[in-house]
């Protein structure tokens, strides 16, 4: 097999006081924290879309980036090399696992038959390079929303064909992800949702989404399928309006369909700012909840409006994100995917490694930081305090269903005003500051 990334070797853990930029300083992978290595917590994935189909292109101009694994006439050899060179480069960087979706790794053709057919392909070739180097999949999906057909959404377009079009897409890319042992399958709802509601009907299009991912639960069940389902939100873009606007939005859409049970979301940071939420929000809403699936690791600009997926290397967000992770029970079935891409200035294929060995390190600060927060306590004992009026007393008598209104009311004329406490949330900041 030919080698695409010939100036870069396997890259090492050499510690904090490196300089070398193609080596980690602070993630090592086999180093035990809390019971489990570094490798094992943090589950670190590359997606296949960004970091070997994105060329840096965006609605002003065309891709910048010459890949060297792109240069050929033929779309299926073309296909081939990027394959290969994923595998050379997640080898290389060391992570466990990788994401993609059918149409990244594979070519549409003029038919769905013939389409599955190229999928099959390089399914086949995927499979023996997983074996070759012991990579997983972390999740497969469907990309039903880039092709022209899917202007109008896919589960909700007004037209029942296509409709019937992305079940069969879904359909396949279960059946390949399931073949490639994917621990979990990604909904995405590319264009689910609505560029006007003049021309819409919302409330079926809601129906319609729901028998769609009933007809995807049934299907998995049929063939076997033991992977995670997850439902991954975003407010915004493509469309005006996604109807898996934020994790509250999933939550209790999911419940209402009766599939709650089936699904858990996958966070990604820069769809939690879009939707005027952070990434720590989104997460401890699914940890509160038990939806805490998996994790699309990126960071947006708060100073542009759109999903720029850059590589997150904010340790603050890291370290948030890893205390809720963690105190939640750690990544099961998912993973932290870096659903990130480099900067169009940034050209070169090196750059691929500089952007994950980043991303890696910053995740592995925030992993010591949240276990120096949970092992010392500090933040969780004054969260405890404060609502320590539940645990005893007039709190406990409510939140066991042993008063209502009329207790309370003659609890609250014969105690008169009650007692003010601060909040602290400079003390709680400064004290977040203590660990980063
Ligand atoms: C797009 C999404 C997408 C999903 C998978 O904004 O992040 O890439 O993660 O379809
Ligand atoms: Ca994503
Ligand atoms: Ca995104």
């Amino acid at each position: 097999m030919a080698e695409y990334f010939p100036e870069v070797g396997k890259i090492a853990y050499e510690g904090p006081d490196s300089d070398n930029p193609l080596a980690f300083r602070h993630y090592n992978a086999g180093e035990v924290i809390m019971g489990k290595t570094m490798a094992e917590h943090l589950r670190f994935a590359v997606c296949y879309w960004h970091t070997f189909k994105g060329l840096g292109g965006d609605p002003f101009g065309p891709g910048t980036m010459i890949r060297n694994y792109n240069d050929s006439g033929d779309e299926m050899k073309v296909a081939e090399m990027t394959l290969e060179a994923a595998f050379e480069f997640f080898t290389k960087l060391g992570v466990g696992f990788w994401c993609f979706h059918d149409r990244d790794i594979a070519p549409e053709a003029d038919t769905l038959a013939e389409t599955n057919k190229r999928l099959d392909v390089i399914v086949a070739k995927a499979k023996k390079l997983q074996a070759d180097t012991g990579l997983k999949l972390l999740w497969g999906t469907t990309n039903a929303f880039s092709h022209r057909r899917f202007m109008a959404g896919a589960g909700t377009n007004p037209s029942p064909e296509i409709f019937a079009y992305a079940a069969s897409q879904i359909k396949k890319a279960i059946e390949v992800t399931a073949e490639l042992g994917g621990e979990g399958y990604v909904f995405w709802g590319g264009r689910e949702g609505y560029d006007t509601l003049l021309n819409t009907d919302l409330g079926r299009e809601l129906e319609h989404l729901a028998k769609l991912l009933q007809m995807a639960v049934d299907y998995k069940k049929k063939i076997g399928f033991e992977g995670q389902f997850y439902i991954e939100p975003k407010p915004k873009e493509p469309t005006k309006h996604q109807y898996d606007f934020d994790a509250g939005n999933c939550y209790a859409f999911l419940q209402k369909f009766g599939l709650v049970d089936d699904f858990k979301l996958n966070i990604e940071a820069n769809h939690a700012t879009l939707a005027g939420h952070d990434f720590h929000h989104e997460l401890a809403f699914c940890a509160a909840n038990n939806m805490l699936g998996s994790v699309d690791a990126n960071r947006g600009d708060m100073l542009l409006g759109w999903d720029t997926d850059q590589f997150p290397t904010n340790l603050y967000d890291a370290t948030l994100a890893m205390y809720i992770i963690l105190k939640s029970g750690g990544l099961t079935t998912g993973g932290l995917n870096f659903d990130a891409k480099v900067r169009r200035q940034s050209i070169d294929a090196i750059d691929l490694f500089y952007a994950h060995i980043g991303s890696m390190d910053t995740f592995a600060r925030g992993l010591k930081n949240a276990v120096k927060m949970i092992e010392d306590g500090k933040l969780e004992a004054a969260v405890k305090a404060r609502y320590g009026g539940w645990d005893e007393g007039l709190g406990k008598k409510i939140e066991s269903g042993q008063a209502g209104f009329e207790e309370l009311e003659v609890y609250t004329l014969e105690n008169g005003e009650p007692e003010l406490k601060s909040g602290r949330q400079e003390l709680f900041e400064n004290l977040l500051n203590e660990y980063i």
